[in-house]
């Protein structure tokens, strides 16, 4: 459906198994490294569009939830071996389109190929329980059946990894789906449906329809719809999650984070810094799991923001498909305006830089959206609302602690659980921290960023809403249990 222009594609939506123009007004993407650089255009989708995605997903919703698992899983398999084959294309477009960097683009890729491995294998291992009956002759059951038609709402900043993991356990469960992804990185979306056509995926299991916000409110108004999972800002996921609410349908939102890492005092401080780099850094800041906090112990304090600093004074910061560039740009100029705005808002609320914070001069990079990497530390006490909102950007801000136990309860300080880092080698203090900590994930000695699709992924207190991610937790979101009660259908004799 896609034709190369000069540089740029031609975007349409995917419904009923077809490729259609949108009923809505025209739209672009751009390179933010290079703003001038239209990455793809079409029309957006509108309500007609949602309208006809959700009844062509009524429409296919028996055949494929009665389609054998193993039938549904063989073409995730084949989805994911068409990602194997494209990551180095669709990787650089990713760069292109989102501005993380080549290496993170064409990995992210490959990760959307694992994840789609694993649920196309799920069909095969177990599919419910069997348990014992208090009453002779009969036996309970466990089964699972899908959701039904379920709607999935992705952020830009992981465009094709996030679809992954709530299409591919949406879809392995049996579900129909309807996606709207972030329309400023709409190529991805495009290449995943794409792949999903050349699998083999029957008429009308997957619409893709890329448009503004107001679309996702659409579908979760939309009578047909039977479950829908968001990952992006707070705002949106609590106003999605009320309008779910609002009809009954089950939600999953995942959402904000203000992620710390704790460096304690007896930490390889080496690891700890190559590490809170990687966190905080790494896509330019733009993941929920980001390392936005750093807490480290009094004692070391000093000698380890400046090892921080060095390393971030080297990170290389500019055209994201160059080989030797570390960070690239944010997402948009509104995102740039508004990570700038907090880190002046924190200089006037008493921070100090350490480095970064202001904006770039030179002409390749004043050009694009970049930011660039900054730490600044906040005093002891005193209002900071860079220590509570999340910039979502390459923004770091540290605190000292006088000993463990203030250290987590400083991590603890937020009304966000996401994901939190741990550096320490004594292993008691790991276990305290392990206990104290209150986050949906905690990685001891390594960054706080990642996620596996096997093991549940997701966030306590405000981060997240609903049940978690990945894992037995997408199988439990994506499906129902029924129970029933079994017995033969003669007189029980004995
Ligand atoms: C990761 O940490 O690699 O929106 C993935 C996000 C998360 C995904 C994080 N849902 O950033």
């Amino acid at each position: 459906m896609t034709t190369t222009t000069s540089t740029a594609v031609e975007l349409q939506h995917f419904i009923a198994g077809t490729w259609h123009d949108g009923s809505g007004s025209a739209f672009s993407s751009v390179n933010p490294a290079r703003p001038s650089e239209t990455v793809a255009h079409g029309l957006q989708a509108g309500a007609a569009d949602v309208d006809h995605a959700m009844r062509s997903a009524v429409a296919a919703k028996h055949g494929w939830a009665h389609t054998p698992p193993h039938e549904r899983g063989a073409v995730l398999l084949r989805t994911a071996a068409i990602l194997e084959e494209h990551a180095p294309a669709w990787g650089r477009e990713l760069a292109r389109e989102e501005g993380k960097t080549l290496a993170e683009g064409q990995g992210e890729v490959l990760r959307a190929a694992q994840i789609f491995r694993y649920y196309g294998n799920d069909g095969d291992r177990e599919a419910g329980g069997i348990y014992s009956s208090p009453r002779r002759g009969e036996k309970i059951l466990v089964t699972r059946k899908p959701l039904g038609v379920v709607g999935v709402v992705t952020p830009f900043n992981f465009p094709i990894a996030i679809p992954a993991w709530k299409l591919a356990p949406a879809l392995a469960y049996g579900n129909t789906v309807v996606w709207k992804p972030a329309s400023t990185v709409p190529l991805l979306a495009v290449r995943l449906a794409q792949a999903m056509e050349q699998a083999g995926l029957p008429s009308g299991v997957l619409s893709l329809l890329i448009g503004p916000g107001p679309l996702g409110t659409a579908l979760v108004e939309h009578a047909a719809l039977d479950g829908l999972s968001f990952t992006g800002s707070t705002g949106v996921g609590r106003s999605l999650a009320a309008a779910a609410a609002g009809r009954g349908v089950p939600i999953q939102a995942e959402m904000g984070g203000k992620n710390a890492a704790i460096v304690l005092a007896d930490a390889d401080l080496e690891l700890a810094a190559e590490q809170v780099m990687l966190g905080a850094f790494r896509s330019s800041g733009q993941k929920c799991t980001a390392t936005s906090r750093l807490i480290v112990a009094d004692g070391v304090a000093d000698e380890f923001l400046t090892m921080l600093r060095d390393r971030a004074e080297a990170l290389v910061v500019g055209e994201p498909t160059d080989h030797a560039t570390h960070m690239g740009p944010v997402i948009n100029g509104g995102a740039q305006a508004s990570i700038q705005s907090g880190i002046h808002r924190a200089l006037a609320q008493g921070a100090s830089l350490l480095t970064g914070g202001l904006p770039y001069t030179d002409t390749a990079r004043s050009t694009g959206y970049f930011v660039a990497p900054t730490i600044l530390e906040l005093p002891a006490s005193g209002q900071a609302d860079v220590w509570r909102e999340e910039l979502f950007g390459p923004v770091l801000a540290v605190r000292r602690a006088s000993s463990a136990a203030a250290a987590f309860d400083l991590a603890n300080d937020s009304e966000f659980g996401l994901s939190a880092a741990l550096f320490t080698q004594d292993l008691t203090l790991a276990l305290e921290g392990m206990e104290e900590l209150d986050v949906g994930i905690l990685h001891v000695n390594s960054e706080s960023a990642g996620a596996d699709p096997h093991v549940p992924f997701g966030g306590v207190k405000k981060s997240g809403y609903g049940p978690k991610e990945q894992g037995q937790s997408a199988k439990e979101f994506y499906s129902h249990t029924t129970t029933v009660y079994l017995r033969g259908g003669q007189a029980h004799r004995g």
